[in-house]
């Protein structure tokens, strides 16, 4: 590496690392950014199990920054594949000239806080130490794939996958003897591409997920043409959404106000239309009343048990233990379809629980299984794991990982306080794991950015926020979160799937429009909360 001292560092070459990396060579910085993988593209690098694709639509699901770019760009489909999405990343990449400032195969191992210079040093797992006065923590809130502790896995004899870390090469599981473990996104995503190819596959399912059918087509022309047509508008409409997509008219209607024909009607008609952010529209009080939300959870299970031709197998995927869209709502393609498959079979999971992997399989406390091949589906250590992962170390040389011992605190998920000059982008506290995940890539960045020019026209060369802004925060997306259904369900939102973890509810559900003025209200009133010298 020629230079070490850079006017920032971006921790992640995924989405946010890039667009952190084009806004900031708008302010003239000299930027370096560091990638663990040995592309660019975070998420839709690592994730390309059979069957990943995007959940939002890909019209939605892309940049906004450059019209040009959105105009030209093409998606074949109304969901983007992972190929097509990771081409596209690659394209902005190359069109943008963001590859020369980006160090691929380097994973950052620390970063610790000099407050006499106001300036961070990383270090990297190559063993190089670089510094800059500002670190941007673009990480991920997914990356983190984790593999539940499974005794004797390391005897296993046939092959292992987890999603989140997939061969870039692919697996062709044809004639295979398959065990896929998990039942969240991924699992639903993948299970019916696995059943096409394998000889049998067993299905170890702990807790039922709701999934909907996405209705993937080809991407309407006509569609196109009107969001194309309409496109800044959209982008602008879109962050006075709580979801942050435009295009979905609010609902205004209880479903408690609704007779049974009318909801049904209504639950018929966003089940054709396929989408998960429509059909948590059907009415306004799906996410915070439970009565309201049986309607709809009883609807889903009634779909599945019209779908699934063995009675026990589909009772067995009908979720009873979390109001529908308190988890992240699945969409899928023929995934309840695929129990009606001979070379399929559902495990409970939860009644004989998984002991351990055997040689040859898997032993769950009742029976053995014998597998070619292993897969994990069992999700990531989200939205801490990738930051708790380094060595972060603030202005009191204080750990983050100590900080978070009991869960994650930040102010407006961007900054931590004790740690100046961190910041980061789409944090817990943030609504953009609850949000059309670019879209809230983009307004951080930009709150971010325009918070640098803010401190460079101000002559300040540091900026924290305040331990009483950060409590008030934390407090905040608390009773946002108890004032939902969100925190009935034992989801990754709050940690549950991994052993151990805190039971903190992470994301900001308050929704991007509100947070998002709070954001600028912050900005306006002179960073508010924070403490610059
Ligand atoms: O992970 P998950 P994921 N024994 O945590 C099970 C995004 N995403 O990779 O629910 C048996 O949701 C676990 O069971 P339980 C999206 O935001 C988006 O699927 O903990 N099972 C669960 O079934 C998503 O929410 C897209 O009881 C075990 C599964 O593993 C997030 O990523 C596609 C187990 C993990 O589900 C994560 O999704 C894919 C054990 N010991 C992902 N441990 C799209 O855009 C865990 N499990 C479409």
């Amino acid at each position: 590496m020629s230079n070490s001292s850079f006017d920032a560092v971006v921790v992640g070459g995924g989405l946010a690392g890039l667009y952190a990396l084009h806004r900031l060579r708008g302010l003239g910085f000299k930027v370096r950014v560091f990638e663990a993988g040995s592309g660019v593209g975070g998420t839709w690098f690592w994730n390309r199990y059979p069957g990943a694709r995007c959940d939002v639509e890909s019209m939605e699901y892309s940049y906004s920054f450059s019209n040009d770019l959105q105009q030209e760009w093409k998606w074949p489909e109304r969901y983007g594949t992972q190929p097509e999405i990771l081409r596209y990343i690659n394209h902005v990449a190359e069109r943008f000239d963001l590859l020369r400032d980006v160090q691929l195969n380097t994973r950052v191992v620390s970063a610790v806080f000099d407050a006499a210079a106001n300036r961070w040093t990383l270090t990297t797992d190559k063993g190089e130490t670089v510094s800059a006065p500002f670190c941007i923590m673009a990480a991920g809130n997914l990356s983190t794939p984790r593999v539940p502790d499974f005794k004797g896995l390391e005897r296993f004899e046939g092959n292992w996958y987890h999603t989140g870390l997939w061969p870039k090469a692919g697996v062709d599981f044809t004639g295979q003897r398959v065990g896929v473990i998990g039942t969240g996104s991924s699992g639903v995503q993948m299970i019916p591409n696995i059943a096409r190819q394998a000889r049998h596959l067993h299905v170890f399912q702990r807790t039922a997920n709701f999934s909907l059918p996405a209705r993937n087509a080809p991407l309407d022309p006509q569609k196109e043409r009107a969001h194309k047509a309409n496109y800044p508008e959209l982008r602008r409409a879109a962050y006075d959404t709580p979801f942050g997509m435009a295009g979905y008219p609010p609902p205004t209607k209880s479903a408690l106000e609704a007779t049974s024909e009318e909801r049904e009607r209504i639950y018929e008609a966003k089940w054709e239309e396929g989408g998960s952010i429509s059909f948590l529209y059907s009415f306004n009080d799906l996410l915070v009343n439970k009565e309201a939300n049986d309607t709809a959870s009883e609807f889903v299970r009634n779909k599945i048990r019209g779908v699934v031709n063995d009675p026990v197998t589909a009772e067995l995927l009908a979720p009873k233990d979390h109001p529908i869209g308190t988890k992240r709502l699945c969409l899928d393609t023929n995934y309840y379809e695929t129990f009606n498959r001979d070379n399929v079979t559902l495990v409970d999971a939860r009644r004989a629980p998984i002991e351990e992997i055997t040689p040859k399989g898997l032993r769950t406390c009742d029976a053995a299984h014998e597998f070619d091949s292993l897969v994990f589906a069992t999700g990531f250590d989200a939205m801490t794991g990738a930051l708790r992962e380094i060595d972060v170390r603030g202005a009191r040389g204080k750990k983050l990982a100590d900080k978070w011992a009991a869960g994650p605190r930040t102010y407006l998920g961007l900054m931590v306080a004790g740690f100046p000059n961190m910041f980061v982008i789409t944090g817990p506290g943030s609504p953009g794991v609850k949000s059309q995940m670019i879209l809230a890539i983009e307004q951080h960045t930009d709150w971010i950015v325009a918070c640098l020019e803010n401190l460079r026209a101000h002559g300040f060369a540091r900026i924290e926020a305040t331990e009483e802004s950060e409590t008030q925060w934390v407090e905040h997306v608390n009773e946002v979160a108890d004032s939902t259904l969100y925190p009935l369900a034992n989801s990754w939102y709050v940690g549950a799937n991994i052993p151990g973890k805190p039971r903190v509810f992470m994301p900001y559900v308050g929704g991007v429009h509100t947070y998002t003025r709070k954001c600028s209200e912050v900005a306006r009133k002179g960073y508010e909360g924070f403490a610059l010298s």
